[in-house]
């Protein structure tokens, strides 16, 4: 029995120079003090066995290592137990000389940024901002603005009915009607927003898009006015030293009607793959507010004339960011709409 405790106090050592854990330390305990299977209370509970002229030796030999033991486990997990303290606090310590984390910040979407662009330049000139209603009704979208009745754009092949009487505005038009009104000349007045169209997706054309228009009307305005206004505002958008030029065009709502092309963007000119090699991009529509139109909202053409003029701003949102898709700017990518 003395070998089997010289054994055990043998094996105990080295088994206490490898648990370097306090989880370790405990298995060890119980592996030699646990109640039910510990090692010492099996090795006392066999005490009675040992000849009587040997108990003594046994006894004290017993007592001791359990002694021995019981002391070195308990000072060697109170020292585990403070380095484990030791290392989770320096784990947990925040070093306030790190520099904090940013926040993600968002996006102006480009249609936004654009819009914002071509709002602040006609606000800067004096221009009133509305956006006004996307549902209307036939005579804000058409028959004020001199659509005649058969015209193909009332089609349900082209525009989205929701009702017999309301509409998906197809243009922002609807905006100047009813702001002539509701106010007298002189008017200036922006709107830009959603319109709605039949068509099928391309890489151009979307069934939602944004359009951007304008209207003035006051006493002797000419196409003189109109063009000086549209070369300062896309002198603005774009550069100083983009040139335009004027070609004749037809609208219901403007006479005379023209197209604004723009030297383009990419070549300045020269003419490149984009531009068709013709040195020239279209941007907007624009023209004189047909004199009918101007009768249609109670106003004098006799007295007061007015322009006008409308434009995508997807399309001009294209043209700044270099975006061969229209479908880019609807998608809501994060990966593309961050690099905005
Ligand atoms: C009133 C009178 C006249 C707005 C105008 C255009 C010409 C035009 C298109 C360009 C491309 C729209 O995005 S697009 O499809 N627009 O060409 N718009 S004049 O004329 C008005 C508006 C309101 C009362």
């Amino acid at each position: 029995m003395l070998d089997e405790i010289q054994k055990a106090s043998a094996e105990f050592e080295s088994a206490l120079a490898a648990a370097t854990t306090s989880r370790a330390l405990d298995e060890l305990r119980l592996r030699y003090f646990g109640r039910k299977e510990g090692l010492v209370p099996a090795l006392f509970s066999r005490l009675k066995e040992v000849p009587k002229e040997q108990k003594k030796d046994v006894g004290d030999a017993l007592n001791r290592f359990r002694d021995h033991a019981e002391a070195i486990l308990k000072e060697r997990s109170a020292s585990l137990a403070n380095a484990e303290a030791a290392q989770k606090e320096a784990r947990e310590t925040i070093d306030v000389t790190l520099p904090g984390r940013l926040p993600r910040l968002g996006h102006l979407h480009p249609i936004t940024i654009v819009r914002r662009q071509m709002e602040s330049i006609f606000s800067e000139m004096g221009y009133s901002i509305d956006p006004g209603p996307e549902v209307e009704t036939d005579w804000y979208n058409f028959e004020a603005l001199n659509f005649t009745p058969d015209h193909p754009a009332r089609d349900t092949q082209d525009t989205f009915f929701l009702s017999e009487k309301l509409l998906l505005r197809t243009h922002t038009s609807n905006v100047q009607i009813r702001t002539m009104e509701s106010f007298r000349p002189p008017i200036k007045v922006m709107s830009c927003g959603r319109v709605f169209r039949r068509d099928e997706i391309t890489m151009r054309r979307s069934p939602m898009f944004h359009q951007a228009e304008g209207l003035l009307v006051d006493r002797g305005i000419h196409i003189g006015h109109l063009r000086g206004t549209l070369e300062h505002f896309l002198h603005r958008l774009f550069t100083p030293d983009t040139k335009i030029r004027m070609r004749p065009s037809f609208f219901p709502f403007t006479e005379p009607s023209a197209e604004i092309d723009i030297s383009c963007v990419f070549c300045g000119g020269k003419g490149c793959g984009t531009c068709s090699h013709t040195g020239w991009m279209e941007i907007l529509g624009c023209g004189m507010v047909h004199p009918q139109v101007l009768r249609n909202v109670g106003i004098d053409p006799e007295e007061w004339s007015g322009f006008a003029f409308g434009m995508g701003i997807d399309r001009v949102a294209m043209l700044k960011f270099d975006l061969p898709n229209i479908r880019t700017l609807f998608e809501n990518d994060l990966r593309v709409l961050s690099q905005f």
